[in-house]
């Protein structure tokens, strides 16, 4: 083997503030629209991949890895395998996060994109943005926002192959240093109902779907200009819009999903009660009972205040995080 057949990356999650929901191609992790994210640092997982191991292993936060996740990693690795002629051997892969996997903290999104440059490194692949973000994509369909650090754009694209269905990153992380986005931990378990079963679903009965896929595909240029002029309220309007709209989606499926918990909607209401006395929050909710709170770092100690009287378990404030890279320190 060669020197470089064992190499290490870091990602940060991301959160989207124009939501991906649902796939025009399953196989190909296609989605119906276009979406806006905010890579969100201090949330980082670290993944090692090794080739020349002694046989396949994969482990995520410190325990092996079976069924379907396994198979999804081992998938992305099968990729890597077939975009080189080298014979590259069994693979050993370790994946750590600095937060709870279970929380609904879209740890698979970072999970992705850090396996996906490290694995393409361990090949002895260059580091290329653009083909990074296309496998990332096809292990979890948003990791491919989690290549790019700032603000970044998932472009649905249009060609059947999915060769244009990337993202790109509007902002970096230095546009709008002062966003801050709170993760407000009320509920740990797992979520009933996993993000590709309910997409699915949604696409297939939901009568609200093409309205709801053509909506989110107006927001995006939207939401890039509230960015852009760092309105605070303008994109808190997107966001929590966009979010109603996303859980519209889901609970009009037919059997319906409901991810809110009664916390949910008490943290939820509590937003918009201090929203009205004059704090700059706003809340965004994906496919769990976990939501957001969007302010900066002017509302930020009363956000996390209140959420805490909400009974959150725990609250991580985070803001813009860097790009996907490549680091020394491996896991293994
Ligand atoms: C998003 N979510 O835009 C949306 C909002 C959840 C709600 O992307 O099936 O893990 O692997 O492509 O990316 C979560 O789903 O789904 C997600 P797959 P993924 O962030």
């Amino acid at each position: 083997m060669s020197g470089n057949a064992k190499a290490t990356a870091s990602a940060h999650p991301n959160i989207a503030l124009v939501k991906y929901w649902g796939k025009r191609d399953e196989a190909l992790v296609l989605p119906h629209n276009s979406s806006l994210s905010i890579t969100i640092a201090p949330l980082t997982v670290t993944t090692t991949v090794e080739f020349g191991a002694k046989s396949e292993h994969v482990e995520l936060n410190g325990r092996a890895a079976v069924g379907m996740e396994r198979d999804r990693v081992l998938a992305t690795i099968a990729r890597v395998r077939s975009s080189t002629p080298k014979g590259l051997g069994h693979v050993k892969v370790a994946s750590v996060g600095n937060f709870p996997a279970a929380a609904g903290l879209a740890s698979s999104a970072a999970g992705f994109a850090a396996l996906s440059v490290a694995g393409r490194a361990a090949a002895g692949l260059l580091w290329n943005e653009r083909e990074s973000s296309l496998l990332a994509r096809l292990g979890s369909g948003s990791a491919c926002r989690s290549i790019h650090g700032g603000t970044c754009v998932w472009h649905r694209g249009n060609r059947t192959d999915g060769s244009d269905s990337l993202a790109e990153q509007v902002f970096g992380p230095e546009h709008w240093p002062d966003l801050r986005l709170l993760a407000v931990v009320l509920d740990a378990d797992e979520k009933e109902i996993g993000s590709r079963e309910g997409m699915r679903r949604s696409v297939a009965t939901s009568p609200f779907f093409a309205a709801w896929s053509a909506d989110a595909e107006a927001e995006v240029p939207r939401a890039i200009e509230r960015i852009r002029d760092k309105d605070l309220a303008g994109l808190g309007e997107i966001a929590e819009r966009n979010a109603w709209r996303m859980h519209a989606t889901a609970i009009s499926s037919d059997p319906a999903i409901c991810y809110f918990s009664p916390s949910t909607i008490a943290l939820i209401r509590a937003v918009a009660n201090e929203r009205r006395r004059g704090l700059g929050v706003w809340f965004t909710l994906d496919a769990g009972p976990n939501p957001f709170i969007l302010t900066d770092v002017h509302g930020e100690k009363d956000a996390e205040r209140l959420a805490r009287a909400c009974g959150a378990q725990n609250v991580i404030s985070c803001r813009p995080g860097g790009s996907a890279r490549l680091i020394d320190e491996h896991l293994f």
